[in-house]
């Protein structure tokens, strides 16, 4: 029986999935959403996260399993609150569960907690990743083992508030004319604790070279990024935020620049739209989430995935949710 377009589990709500296979298994780092009656707000205000538990299917057409608490915030010295999107990356024999959070001034930093199990529990370092900031990091392990950490999201994710390099807590998106901003990347160190390089700024340009403007909703970036490559070539995609798409640019460098290429997911039910996307057996999958369950609550979000395929020319055909 195929999970397909299925809420992979509903005893809890999770959102922003990230997968990956380890011996076989896939395993998924999403993060878990919590009912309240409170409004939402263009600052995120309604998603509340306190903690992360992992997912797993023993295969793609398995039950999925709920592996419990793998890190509560509490046990996070830095975090205030929000613990939002995280990803995980295996380096060394250690998996390492890499999350946003606000730290105690309110800020959207980024922080690492390690484990000698994929299911964690995950035990947190005491400070963020020096020189972090925003949310939703994806972190990309490459073939010649260096490791990337693409992140940043706008509006609740703080993005334009770091134009300067400094916080500016008045900091405002570009005009629609100029180059829209994000996505970031770094490298990490072999420890995973620490950036190897100065974060940069990606760019993504349209057809003829230019880079796409701020204005351009249907493309330029607004968060969730994930990097996979496919045939030696990179594809990050991303959510395009206030149109509701997953969308993707490729490069034949991790750090770009990245030329957009079209779209992979049209808008699902509820306002945000965030995925991953793995190699299982020879096939792909996307793995993403929305508010079906919750009849469009959109701080109430189940994860689900659904096979993802490309075209002959390597683009990928958008998926219909
Ligand atoms: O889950 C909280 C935020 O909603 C994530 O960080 C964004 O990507 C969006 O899915």
């Amino acid at each position: 029986m195929s999970n397909q377009r299925k809420a992979l589990v509903t005893h809890i709500f999770t959102a922003d999935p990230s997968a990956h296979v380890f011996d076989d298994k896939i395993y998924i780092y999403p993060s878990h959403d919590l009912p309240h009656d409170g409004e939402d707000n263009d600052n995120g205000d309604e998603y509340l996260m306190e903690d992360y538990h992992v997912l797993s299917m023993d295969d793609i057409d398995a039950e999925c399993v709920d592996n419990g608490e793998a890190l509560h915030m509490k046990d996070v010295p830095w975090v205030s609150k929000q613990m939002w999107a995280p990803d995980l990356v295996k380096k060394n024999g250690k998996y390492y569960l890499v999350f946003p959070a606000r730290d105690k001034d309110g800020i959207f930093r980024i922080g690492v907690a390690e484990s000698d199990s994929p299911v964690g529990p995950f035990t947190p370092e005491p400070n963020y990743i020096e020189g972090t900031y925003s949310i939703d990091p994806a972190v990309f392990h490459d073939d010649d083992d260096k490791v990337y950490m693409y992140y940043g999201g706008l509006w609740g994710g703080q993005l334009e508030n770091w134009k300067t390099g400094e916080f500016d807590p008045d900091g405002k998106e570009p005009a629609a004319d100029e180059p829209a901003i994000g996505p970031m990347v770094a490298e990490l160190k072999d420890n995973i604790k620490e950036l190897a390089s100065e974060p940069m700024h990606i760019k993504i340009l349209d057809e003829n070279g230019e880079e796409l403007r701020a204005g351009d909703e249907d493309r330029r970036y607004f968060e969730g990024p994930w990097m996979h490559k496919y045939n030696d070539t990179y594809y990050l995609s991303y959510s395009t935020g206030t149109t509701h798409y997953i969308v993707y640019a490729t490069s034949k460098d991790p750090k770009g620049p990245f030329t957009y290429r079209g779209r992979i997911l049209e808008p699902v039910i509820g306002w945000t739209t965030h995925h991953s996307i793995i190699e299982y057996h020879g096939k792909w999958y996307l793995f993403y989430h929305d508010c079906e369950v919750s009849k469009g609550i959109n701080h109430r979000r189940c994860v689900k995935f659904v096979e993802l395929e490309y075209n002959e020319d390597g683009t990928i055909k958008t998926i219909q949710p």
